[in-house]
């Protein structure tokens, strides 16, 4: 199998070398055992399959000969078209009055709504929101766990946690040390809008950029399935419509949690507990091998489509891409470290699937500092952008070394869409920190011509501002003595003038990437790769709000081959042009700052009842009341 996809990729890369091999009469054997010994060195040879096969890559030698030019849809117009209408029947089930919203409510959860599910939903109403029960999953995907735990506990660790925001007799106060905390003071401030309407309750907040909690999958399964025995409708005699409230334990709140922090590395090791067992993360031990290229697929990644994403969930999971020990920074060196095992609730703007904290709307998100949301100016219409490819970024992912830097995201993508470094790969069949795709996996017109650094050269400008390499040089300190040579460093550029580029590739830093709003909010098209989870995951749909990439970054060629076109073969800009100006318009609708209040407004009101002894009970019924 090895050998079988090696081959073939090595006659593709050295296309010129190979011309010769043919002129020369040399045919097939001689030519590849000339090739094995006085060809490219031997990393190159399996450079997809690093030091662990990865028997996972689907290029398949026998889907891949067909040309461009016959008849099959691309895979991208059947995704596309495939998003249309699995985003259709999400959007059918809108609900226009409480008693719709109350309905879908206990259909989906299998409970009634919290009490102040009616001033809930009054609050979205006025706001002209979107109601659909599906885009509060992520609120449900974060607590149920917590139903599996006494609910004095879980109030006693929200009380007594140094940083928290409290709401008591509809006033929101924040608690913290005496540094400034911007995101605290931000997400003091969004609370305050709703706080007049919620009940009292402590909301522990994570001040780091990095999640915190990591609790073995087993644990977290079974707290679930406590509380999904725990779930029934209950007959209406018996629902309590009331929170019991704090002011019992704001007069005895006793000791802090103590979630013994785990500061010392490996994260990787402290990490992979979090997924479920047989998982390629959870059963691949810490090895600390960062010799060579990232052991990457160059074909289909795994759960694609054709060698695109189709599945967002699936491609956003650490646990099962193969490899991403070697893929992102997160697990190479985190800037920081202060990971628990143990459940205790914290709340935060950003998390790894495998993390247990309560997400938050970013505080990122909700702050009007330009610098992150991109301010209100959304970029010219489509037809007056340029057909670029624009990214500006720090080299941030974690705590980049001479000896694990080709495993950070931001390297590999900014050397991956650089035309002189892919040149370079071409020719010397190597590159420090990225491989190329097999080019039978992915029958790039550009390839075949052997012109894919050109190309890149014609639209791609993606650059670093910042090499933030450790240790930092003397001197300017943006510099950086052993990733100098391979990235130039260019001046930031304000996102708006980023937005006169129809392509925006975005990619995860230390932690999700908070210009992504600003760039779904804009008139171009955000192409997105990542492996956090955020509160909106579920409003949007890929394909149709925004472009979705593999995190290998493998797909970014096709990816734009198909919008840009090369040559004869034509592109797809009406196509890029639909989900740019489509996705923004989504985004106006459902990502608002007032739809951040209403999702909050939703999370704290189960995050009450939670804490709350009664909460088997505590239920709001107003909705079957009145019809009864
Ligand atoms: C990255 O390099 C540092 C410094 O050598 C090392 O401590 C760390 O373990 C490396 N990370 C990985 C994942 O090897
Ligand atoms: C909230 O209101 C109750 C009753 O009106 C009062 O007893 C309590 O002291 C108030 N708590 C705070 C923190 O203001
Ligand atoms: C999960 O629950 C089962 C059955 O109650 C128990 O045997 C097991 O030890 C629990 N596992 C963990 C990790 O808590
Ligand atoms: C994505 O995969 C997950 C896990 O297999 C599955 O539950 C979900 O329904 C899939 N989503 C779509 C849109 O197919
Ligand atoms: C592109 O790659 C070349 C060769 O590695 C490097 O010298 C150059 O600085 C890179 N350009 C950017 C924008 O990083």
């Amino acid at each position: 199998m090895t050998a079988m996809l090696a081959f073939p990729r090595l006659g593709r890369l050295n296309g010129r070398f190979l011309q010769f091999v043919l002129i020369a009469s040399i045919i097939s054997l001689g030519g590849w055992l000339y090739l094995e010994s006085f060809g490219p060195p031997k990393q190159m040879h399996l450079p997809s399959f690093g030091h662990k096969p990865n028997t996972q890559a689907t290029a398949s030698p026998t889907t891949t000969t067909t040309s461009v030019s016959t008849q099959k849809p691309h895979p991208i117009d059947t995704l596309v078209r495939d998003a249309g209408s699995e985003w259709a029947a999400v959007l059918e089930k809108e609900t226009k009055d409480l008693k719709g919203a109350a309905e879908a409510y206990r259909l989906r959860r299998g409970r009634h709504p919290p009490p102040g599910f009616d001033d809930w939903f009054a609050f979205a109403q006025k706001h002209d929101a979107i109601i659909i029960e599906d885009f509060f999953d992520q609120i449900y995907h974060d607590l149920n766990p917590f139903w599996g735990v006494e609910s004095s506990v879980i109030r006693q660790q929200a009380r007594t946690f140094e940083f928290r925001i409290s709401v008591r007799n509809g006033t929101a106060s924040f608690f913290s040390d005496d540094n400034d905390r911007p995101w605290m003071r931000l997400w003091h401030e969004l609370i305050s809008t709703i706080a007049k309407q919620l009940p009292d309750v402590d909301v522990p907040i994570n001040i780091m950029d990095e999640s915190r909690v990591v609790v073995p999958w087993e644990t977290i399964k079974n707290y679930t399935d406590v509380g999904l025995q725990s779930r029934r409708i209950v007959d209406l005699p018996n629902v309590v419509s009331k929170y019991t409230g704090l002011a019992e334990l704001d007069q005895n709140p006793g000791e802090p949690p103590d979630p013994q922090w785990i500061r010392m590395g490996p994260y990787w090791d402290v990490a992979r507990v979090g997924c479920p067992p047989g998982a390629p993360m959870r059963e691949t031990p810490f090895d600390g091998d960062f010799s060579g290229p990232p052991p990457m697929p160059t074909g289909h990644p795994i759960n694609s489509y054709e060698g695109y994403v189709k599945n967002w969930t699936l491609a956003k999971d650490p646990c099962i891409i193969p490899n991403i020990l070697g893929l992102h920074g997160t697990f190479t060196e985190p800037i920081s470290q202060s990971t628990t095992h143990q459940f205790f609730p914290i709340f935060g703007g950003s998390k790894l699937p495998i993390n247990n904290e309560i997400l938050l709307p970013p505080a990122m998100y909700w702050t009007r500092d330009e610098f992150y949301s991109g301010g209100e100016a959304h970029g010219p219409a489509w037809d007056e952008k340029s057909d670029k490819m624009t990214w500006r970024g720090a080299a941030s992912g974690g705590r980049n070394k001479a000896e694990n830097w080709t495993r950070f995201q931001r390297h590999r993508f900014v050397a991956m869409v650089n035309g002189t470094a892919v040149r370079l790969a071409e020719s010397a069949d190597a590159a420090p920190n990225f491989v190329l795709p097999d080019f039978k996996a992915y029958p790039l017109a550009a390839a075949r011509e052997a012109h894919l650094g050109d190309w890149l050269d014609g639209f791609s400008d993606a650059a670093f501002v910042n090499l933030l390499c450790f240790p930092a040089p003397e001197g300017d300190n943006r510099k950086c003595d052993y990733t100098g040579s391979f990235f130039e460093i260019k001046q930031p550029q304000p996102m708006k003038e980023q937005y006169d580029a129809k392509y925006l590739p975005d990619i995860d830093g230390n932690s999700f990437s908070g210009r992504y709003r600003g760039f779904l909010r804009s008139t171009s098209l955000p192409i997105k790769a990542t492996i956090y989870s955020e509160w909106h995951d579920s409003r949007l749909q890929p394909w149709l709000h925004f472009v979705p990439m593999d995190n290998t970054f493998i797909d970014i060629y096709g990816i734009m081959e198909y919008f840009l076109g090369y040559g004869d073969l034509e592109g797809h800009d009406e196509v890029a042009k639909k989900l740019a100006l489509g996705g923004k318009a989504w985004a106006e609708k459902v990502l608002r700052p007032e739809d951040m209040e209403i999702y909050v407004f939703r999370l704290l009101l189960e995050f009450a009842r939670i804490c709350d002894d009664a909460r088997d009970r505590l239920g709001y019924v107003g909705d079957v009341l009145e019809k009864g």
